[in-house]
């Protein structure tokens, strides 16, 4: 099994837990987002999207990472932890994947990441996103009285929402007005160090950058104006 991973890419580290999480072995491919590997034409042949991270098991080759931690869990968390087999409890993990897919890490990415990388500014609007977002998750730890994102037990939900959240830590964004959230992140850390390391590693660069934004003016980005 094979993994294309970005070294700091909040999907790709996600994916790194669960594949930790799970003992299993595989080899780590580091794609260069800031050479633009994933633009390769070789890179388009694994995912036509272009984004990282990309899981090559045998004859599947695909991209997605809440899909990869899905196939992760089907296919080696026989026992059901990481990923429950009881449908109601596997309903709220896939629950908490597309949240975070579409709404948690969505108005991270262009909050916080895009314009450490790209030629955009933080807004007003964007930070009301992100504000929603924690209020969101806010919302359902609460009303679960959770201990983790999708319930009282650790799951693949987990991975994804706490790289996201990552991101916060990374640009010295307090979780403050959030207790529930910052509670579930810390107690991420403290229970589970060596996955939380996985996350650090990523959180590290992100945070370099964020103080010294990459050069990526050689970049011919089909979608994202590079700073120049
Ligand atoms: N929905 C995808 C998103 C992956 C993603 O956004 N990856 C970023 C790196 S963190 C990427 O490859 N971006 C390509 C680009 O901006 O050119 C997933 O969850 O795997």
């Amino acid at each position: 099994m094979k993994l294309y991973s970005v070294s700091d890419g909040p999907p790709s580290l996600a994916c790194r837990q669960a594949l930790k999480a799970l003992k299993i072995d595989y080899e780590l491919i580091d794609v260069d987002f800031g050479k633009g590997e994933h633009m390769t034409k070789e890179y388009e042949e694994l995912n036509p999207q272009k984004e990282i991270p990309v899981l090559v098991d045998d004859d599947l080759t695909m991209g997605e990472s809440n899909a990869i931690l899905q196939y992760l869990g089907d296919k080696y968390d026989t026992a059901g932890k990481l990923y429950p087999k009881d449908p109601k409890s596997r309903a709220i993990v896939n629950h908490r994947l597309c949240f975070n897919l579409a709404l948690y890490y969505r108005n991270i990415s262009e909050y916080v990441m895009a314009p450490i990388f790209f030629d955009y500014q933080r807004t007003p609007l964007g930070l009301k996103k992100m504000k929603m977002g924690l209020d969101i998750f806010e919302t359902y730890l609460k009303r679960d009285n959770s201990t983790y994102a999708a319930g009282n037990d650790l799951t693949i939900a987990d991975f994804p929402l706490v790289t996201a959240t990552m991101c916060l830590e990374a640009i010295d964004f307090k979780l403050g007005p959030w207790p529930r959230v910052e509670k579930w992140y810390n107690n991420f850390k403290t229970k589970y160090p060596d996955l939380w390391e996985i996350a650090a590693g990523g959180m590290r660069e992100i945070s370099h950058f964020e103080k010294n934004p990459p050069d990526l003016s050689h970049m011919d980005h089909p979608i994202h104006p590079v700073r120049k």
